[in-house]
C-alpha cells in the first residue's frame, strides 16, 4: 500500500538492490513470525524481571493487532508512538507492522511542542504513551495534545490509564482479518535531527530497514547467542537498527531492556545477563569510561562496544580496550539511512581515529565543494548519499525534498567529511544548521522560531559552543527589545512552549547585533568563534 508523500527508490534502483540480495523481501511481521516457528522457547526481550520469548512476543503482537483492529486503526494510520525501554514497545511495534498501520517514533523526551506537531503533520489516528516515566506524566501531555490534533482519536497508555485507553485491555484473542503487507511498503516514520524549523519525517520501507539491520547484524556477527543491551532510548534510529535491537531479534539473540543508561544501571546487567553488545553516545561513554576503572562488576562477557551519534574524540576512542577488554566500534549513521562503522576487526589505529566506512557495499558515496564538485581524496567536502538504505525523500516535504538531495537522488548529508585512502571516514564539522548535544540533534532555526515568538526578542540565532562533556552544548544569540529580558525567563517561556529540554539554549547571549556575511546573512560561523573564545578564556582564568 503506497503511503502517499512518500518518495519511491525508482524501479532500476529497487531492481538492482533486489538482484545484489540487500532486498530479500522481508516484512518485520513475517519476520518474527519466522523467528516464533524456528525458536520460539528462545527468550527474545527481558526487561527487569520480565521475559518474553518469541513465540510470546509473536501472540502478544497478534494479539495486540487484533486490539488495534477493534479500535479501528487500519492499514496505512498513523500511530505516534512514545514509549521508553519497556517490553510493551516492542508488543506495539510488531502489531502496528502486522497491520501495516505506521509507528511515528516519538522519544520519552518530546514535550507538547513536538508532539502535538507530529500529531498534526502525519494526521495520527492514535498516540500511544506511557503513564508516567523520568518523574513526568504523559497523561497530561496527552491531555494537551488531543485538544489541538482533531485527527487524533485515541490515546493508549501502557500503565495506569486513567481516562484513556489501557493497552493491557486491548490484547484481544482473535485477528479479524490481516491485510497484506507488502516489504517495499513504509513501516514507520523515524525523526530527522533536522536543520529547519520542524524535524522533517522519514519513510522507511521494510525492504530498506530490514537490509540496513541485517547488513549491520552480520558486522557486528551477531547470532542467536548475542546478548544486545538496550541503554540509548529504543526509539531512535541508532539503538534500533545499527544493529540495535531489531538486529538482534533478527539474529535471533536476546534484547535487554536498561532502565536507565548510568553505570550503577547497566554494569550489573552486563554481569548478570552476560551482555555481548551495547551502544552508547560519547558523553555516556565518558561516564562509563570513568566507572570502569573503579567497576566490580564482570564485564567480561562484552564483546562490542558501539559508540555513535557524535564525534568520539580519539583521546577517549584509546581508552575503550584497554578499560572494557572488548572492541570499539565506531558508528556514524542517521535515520535517513546511510550508516557508516568501523569493522570489529579492523587495526586499533583506524578503529580510534576514523568513523568507518559505508555498512552497505551498494551505499554510493560522494564527498563535494559548494557547487557540487567532487573533491580530492583527504580533502573535506560535504557527504552525499545514495543506496539501499538511505531514503530518497522525506514524507510531504516536496519543496524541502528539492534542496535536500540531488536531482540523480543522492541526500545531502550535511555531514562535512575527509575520506582517508581505504575509503574510512573522518568527521570534521557540519554543514548543517544543526547542534549536536551530545548525540541529540537540535534544529537551530526550530528553536529560534520559539525564541522570537517572545515579545521582548527582536532576532535570535543559535549556535553550537564547545563543550568537553557533551562536545557541544547551545548558545543563542539574541538581539533583545526594551526592557532586555532575563536569560532565565526566556529559558522558562521556551519550556511553557512546550519544548523539549534538551533544546533549551544551555546558553543566552544578549547582543546589539549579529555579525554578517558578505551576503548579508548571519555569520553563524563568526558567532560560534565568539563564544568559543569566550568560553576558552573562562577556562583559561578557572
Ligand atoms: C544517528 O542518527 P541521527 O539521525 O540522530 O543523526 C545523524 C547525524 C549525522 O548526520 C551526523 O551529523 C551525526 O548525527 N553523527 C555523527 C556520528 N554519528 C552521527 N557525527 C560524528 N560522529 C559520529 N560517529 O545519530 C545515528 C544513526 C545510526 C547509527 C549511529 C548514529
Amino acid at each position: 500500500m503506497m503511503l502517499t508523500g512518500c518518495p519511491s527508490c525508482p524501479e532500476k534502483f529497487a531492481d538492482w538492490y533486489r538482484k545484489m540480495d540487500c532486498w530479500r523481501g522481508e516484512t518485520f511481521g513475517g519476520m518474527l513470525r519466522e523467528r516464533a516457528q524456528r525458536q520460539g522457547e528462545r527468550i527474545a526481550v527481558t526487561s527487569g524481571e520480565k521475559n518474553i520469548s518469541y513465540a510470546e512476543l509473536d501472540n502478544r503482537a497478534d494479539q495486540l493487532a487484533a486490539g488495534f483492529q477493534k479500535l479501528g486503526i487500519k492499514q496505512g494510520d498513523r500511530v505516534v508512538v512514545q514509549l521508553p525501554n519497556i517490553i510493551e514497545f516492542f508488543d506495539v511495534c510488531f502489531a502496528l507492522f502486522r497491520l501495516g498501520a505506521l509507528p511515528v517514533f516519538a522519544l520519552p523526551s518530546h514535550r507538547s511542542s513536538e508532539i502535538r506537531y507530529f500529531c498534526e503533520f502525519t494526521e495520527a489516528v492514535a498516540y500511544i504513551i506511557p503513564d508516567t516515566y523520568m518523574e513526568f506524566d504523559y497523561r497530561s501531555l496527552a491531555r494537551e495534545v488531543k485538544n489541538a490534533a482533531p485527527a487524533l482519536q485515541h490515546v493508549i497508555v501502557a500503565g495506569d490509564a486513567g481516562e484513556f485507553i489501557a493497552l493491557t485491555e486491548l490484547y484481544a484473542d482473535a485477528i479479524v482479518h490481516l491485510p497484506a503487507v507488502s516489504p517495499s511498503d513504509v513501516v514507520f516514520l523515524l525523526l530527522s535531527g533536522g536543520s529547519t524549523g520542524l524535524s522533517k519525517l522519514i519513510p522507511r520501507t521494510h525492504d530498506d530497514y530490514i537490509y540496513c539491520v541485517r547488513v549491520n547484524a552480520e558486522i557486528c556477527r551477531l547470532n542467536r547467542d548475542s546478548v544486545y543491551l538496550t541503554v540509548l532510548p529504543v526509539a531512535h534510529n541508532y539503538p534500533l537498527s545499527s544493529p540495535g535491537v531489531f538486529g538482534t531479534l533478527y539474529a535471533g539473540g536476546r534484547v535487554i531492556l536498561a532502565a536507565a543508561p548510568s553505570p550503577e544501571e547497566a554494569f550489573p546487567l552486563i554481569e548478570q545477563e552476560r551482555v555481548t553488545i551495547t551502544s552508547l553516545v560519547p558523553p555516556l561513554a565518558l561516564i562509563w569510561l570513568e566507572a570502569a576503572s573503579s567497576c566490580r562488576h564482570d564485564l567480561s562477557s562484552l564483546k562490542v562496544l558501539q559508540v555513535g551519534g557524535a564525534k568520539f574524540s580519539e583521546e577517549a576512542a584509546r581508552r575503550v580496550k584497554p578499560a572494557f577488554g572488548c572492541t570499539l566500534q565506531q558508528s556514524f549513521g542517521m535515520a535517513e539511512g546511510l550508516v557508516n562503522c568501523t569493522r570489529l576487526d579492523d587495526p586499533e589505529a583506524v578503529i580510534v581515529s576514523t568513523q568507518g566506512k559505508p555498512a552497505s557495499p551498494y551505499d554510493e558515496i560522494r564527498v563535494v565543494d559548494e557547487n557540487d564538485v567532487d573533491v580530492q581524496p583527504g580533502v573535506v567536502g560535504q557527504l552525499l548519499a545514495r543506496g539501499p538504505c538511505t531514503i530518497r525523500g522525506y514524507y510531504k516535504a516536496e519543496e524541502y525534498n528539492k534542496k535536500a538531495f540531488t536531482p540523480d537522488g543522492f541526500f545531502r548529508t550535511g555531514d562535512l567529511v575527509s575520506v582517508n585512502e581505504s575509503g574510512y571516514f573522518v568527521v570534521e564539522g557540519r554543514a548543517k544548521d544543526q547542534i549536536n548535544r551530545g548525540g541529540e540533534k537540535i534544529a537551530a532555526e526550530e528553536v529560534e522560531n520559539h525564541l522570537l515568538a517572545h515579545p521582548a526578542v527582536l532576532d535570535a540565532a543559535i549556535v553550537s559552543m564547545p563543550d568537553a562533556f557533551l562536545g557541544e552544548r547551545s548558545c543563542a544569540f539574541v538581539i533583545p527589545r526594551n526592557p532586555v529580558p532575563r536569560a532565565g525567563d526566556l529559558k522558562k517561556f521556551l519550556k511553557e512552549r512546550g519544548l523539549a529540554t534538551f533544546k533549551i539554549p544551555d546558553r543566552i547571549e544578549f547582543i546589539d547585533d549579529f555579525p554578517y556575511t558578505p551576503l548579508g546573512k548571519v555569520s553563524k560561523k563568526e558567532l560560534r568563534k565568539m563564544i568559543a573564545e569566550k568560553v576558552n578564556e573562562k577556562k583559561v582564568k578557572e
